[in-house]
Order: structure tokens, then sequence, then C-alpha cells
């Protein structure tokens, strides 16, 4: 049995006190807690202080391009179904440049783990507004304050068909934790939005902040994650932000609806793979 620091490759190099810390110390305690093995198990990351995981969580991981988390997630889960896939992008990454991948991700219900640590801000490159920054907000790259409306992560994965909604804080370590665990058990995408304070260059949003804005949806006996009208309904509430699963259905995952079709013949004429033809061009860029 694995503990908590088996995990732990090497301290991470974030600000004193970043929000990136809990999230590390969640994600440590749920793999120690269902004793994840670090070989059957990758992260993949953006570019972003999110990415620096990789460095220090022991997995197999992946470093990619800013915004690409999810079409190497996806591929890596393809070929290798076996696999605990964990992607980890930034709000930046995920909901700004990477937001296409993300929506067809969730509607495909790729079975693959998705954390978004949404510090609503950029991070790594000091601290320009991000799609997920509050109206108003003044930034390096907002002047005259922020004069785009948010997006908001969760809402937008309902909407698109989501199976497995969650989100998180990271100034709450435990329940973030137990938010990975019942993610890895989903089959299917499960989101899990991890609000972070970027406490360098976001101000506003501070723990202290967070804590006033959020409240516990475990703490309300009346709710259910399994009603969709009334995860819609604590989603639009800007007042108070939702923690806890929001929603969960069961989908197949897309990789059990495509992967049998490997072995099966092609119906129709002229759609398969002229192997000679792949060769010959795959030759030209050797
Ligand atoms: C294609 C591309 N565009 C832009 C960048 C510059 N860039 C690097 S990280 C980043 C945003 C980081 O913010 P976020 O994804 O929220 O991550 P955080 O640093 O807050 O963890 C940007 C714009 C890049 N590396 N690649
Ligand atoms: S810049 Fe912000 S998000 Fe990045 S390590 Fe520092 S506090 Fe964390």
């Amino acid at each position: 049995m694995r503990n908590k620091e088996d995990y732990h490759l090497e301290d991470p190099a974030w600000c004193r006190g970043c929000g990136l810390f809990g999230v590390f110390d969640a994600l440590k305690r749920a793999a120690a807690a269902q004793d994840l093995d670090p070989e059957q198990t990758v992260v993949v990351t953006g570019i972003g202080c999110h990415g620096r995981l990789n460095n220090c969580f022991r997995a197999y991981g992946f470093h990619g391009l800013h915004g690409r988390v999810l079409p190497v997630a996806t591929g890596v889960k393809l070929n290798n179904p076996g696999l605990l896939v964990v992607g980890v992008s930034g709000d930046g990454d995920a909901y700004s440049i990477g937001l296409g991948h993300f929506i067809h991700a969730v509607r495909r219900n790729v079975g693959i783990v998705y954390l978004v640590v949404d510090n609503r801000i950029y991070g790594l490159t000091q601290g320009q507004f991000s799609p997920t920054t509050e109206m108003g907000f003044v930034s390096i790259s907002s002047p005259y304050g922020s004069k785009e409306f948010p997006i908001d992560g969760p809402r937008l994965a309902l909407a698109a068909g989501g199976t497995f909604i969650a989100r998180g804080f990271s100034g709450n370590v435990a329940h973030l934790a137990g938010l990975f665990e019942k993610a890895v058990k989903h089959r299917g995408f499960a989101l899990i939005e991890a609000l972070s304070p970027c406490v360098t260059h976001n101000k506003i949003n501070t723990y202290e902040w967070f804590r006033k804005n959020i409240y516990l949806l475990e703490d309300d006996s009346g709710y259910h994650p399994g009603d969709k009208m009334e995860a819609w309904t604590r989603l639009q509430d800007s007042r108070r932000i939702p923690i806890g699963l929001i929603y969960q259905e069961q989908k197949p995952p897309f990789e059990e609806l495509v992967l049998p079709d490997v072995h099966k013949p092609i119906a129709r004429e002229g759609l398969g793979v002229d192997v000679p033809r792949l060769e010959k061009i795959m030759e030209k860029f050797r």
C-alpha cells in the first residue's frame, strides 16, 4: 500500500501560498487513498503554472502545448484504455485556447479525468485576464478593467452533455481529494474544476474571497447530483458558487464505443485505409 509521499517526486517551484500546492496535496492524498499505480497513470499537462505538476507528481507525464491537453489525453486513452489518464489545465489552457477541445471531449465522454485549475488569471505569463476573470478586473492586459463577461466551465460542460461535473477549492484539500477519488471511479469524462488562488497576480479572488463565496453542496441534503435541472439552477446562481459533485450520469465512454470497431471489417467499399499510399506519404516526412 503506497502512502502520500510515494507520489512526491520533488518540491514544486510555485510562489509561496499558491493554490496549486493544495491541488498537488489533494492529488497525492487521493492517489494514496486509492493506491494508484504510478506506472499505470499518465498526467497530461498544458503550458502554465499548473504544468509543473509533471515535475513533482510521480506518474508518467506529458507536458504538451498550451491548450492541447485534451487531444493528447484522448490519444493516450484510445491507445491504452487500461491507463488512468489525468489531464491538468489552467483556466486559460482549458477555456481559452483549448475551449473547442473541451466541448468535444465532454460530449464524446472520453474516459479521462480533467482537472482545471481555475485561478481566474493567466499565472505563468504574469497576470493577463482569462476567460473566467470577472468583468471589470484590472490586469496588465485590461488596464481599464475587463469588458468581457466570464464563462463558467461546469455550466459549459453541463450544456455539452457532461457526465461528471464537479468543483472543488484548493483551500479545502480533503474535499478536493474526495472529488478526485470519485472522478477516478467514473466511467467517462470527469471534470473537476479546482478554484485556486493565484496569490501573485490575482489580488481579488483570494482564499478569503473564495471562502466567502462558495458553499458545499453536500451540506444541502435536498441536493441530488442526478438532477440536471437542479444542477443548472445552482450553476446559474451568480451570488454563490457551489462546491462538490454537481452532476453525474452514466453514458458509455467514447473508447468503449470506438475501439471495438478496430477489429470489424469496413462495411462500405472505398472507406478502408490504402496502406501503400499512406506509407508513400509518410516516407516524405522521414
Ligand atoms: C500557442 C500558445 N499561445 C500562447 C502561449 C503563452 N502562454 C503560456 S501559458 C499561458 C496562459 C497561462 O494561463 P493558464 O492556462 O490559466 O495557466 P496558469 O499559468 O494560470 O496555471 C499563455 C497565454 C503559449 N505558450 N502557446
Ligand atoms: S504566478 Fe500565480 S499561479 Fe503561478 S505559481 Fe505564482 S501564485 Fe501560483
